[in-house]
């Protein structure tokens, strides 16, 4: 059968770092969906609907990859889905503790969805939401960081924010 994978995060916003790891799981799956989390413990600069909107503009050169917004436990959105497979990426090692963490209770709970890593292409190692957030906060450049769409939007957040 088909290959579902779910990518799941916050997502706000999505970095090239996202991107990276969207790109070449996208083409190690039949379909790959992206999952926005709804309810995230962090109060989060974008809404999901703003987080979902610049996802699809960024992926939209993939006609595999789908941005879903997702309430509650990620297997049970995975189960909803049809996916097996959850995508994570891995930074440096400081990833690792919550990731394995995760993982394992994810597996815990439903024996059928497993996890698969991707470790981070070099370029993109240090580059995290908050850190992008944070130089945007006071003014520094992101371009490097973010796609054109997400750096219109998170300049235009924080002038809003300044007013
Ligand atoms: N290079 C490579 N990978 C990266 C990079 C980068 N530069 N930046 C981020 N990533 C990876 C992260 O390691 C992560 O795998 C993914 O991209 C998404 O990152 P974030 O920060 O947007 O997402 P998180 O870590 O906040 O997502 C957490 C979830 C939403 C997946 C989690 O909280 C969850 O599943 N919540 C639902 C409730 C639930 O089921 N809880 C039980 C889980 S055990």
């Amino acid at each position: 059968g088909k290959t579902i994978a779910i990518y799941p995060g916050s997502f706000d916003p999505v970095t090239r770092g996202h991107m990276d790891i969207i790109e070449r799981a996208s083409k190690t799956v039949d379909h790959l969906i992206v999952g926005v989390l709804v309810n995230s413990a962090k109060s989060p600069l974008f809404t999901v609907e703003e987080r979902v909107a610049l996802l699809k503009q960024v992926t939209a050169q993939y006609p595999n990859v789908e941005i879903r917004s997702f309430e509650g436990l990620l297997v049970d959105f995975a189960r909803a889905s049809g996916a097996h497979i959850l995508i994570r990426g891995l930074r440096a090692v400081t990833d690792f503790e919550y990731e394995l963490q995760m993982s394992q209770t994810n597996r815990k709970v439903a024996p059928e969805v497993d996890t698969i890593f991707f470790t981070t292409s070099l370029e993109y190692a240090y580059l995290s939401s908050s850190i992008v957030k944070e130089v945007a906060q006071y003014g520094g450049d992101i371009s490097a960081f973010v796609a054109e769409p997400v750096e219109k939007a998170i300049k235009q957040k924080f002038a809003q924010r300044n007013n």
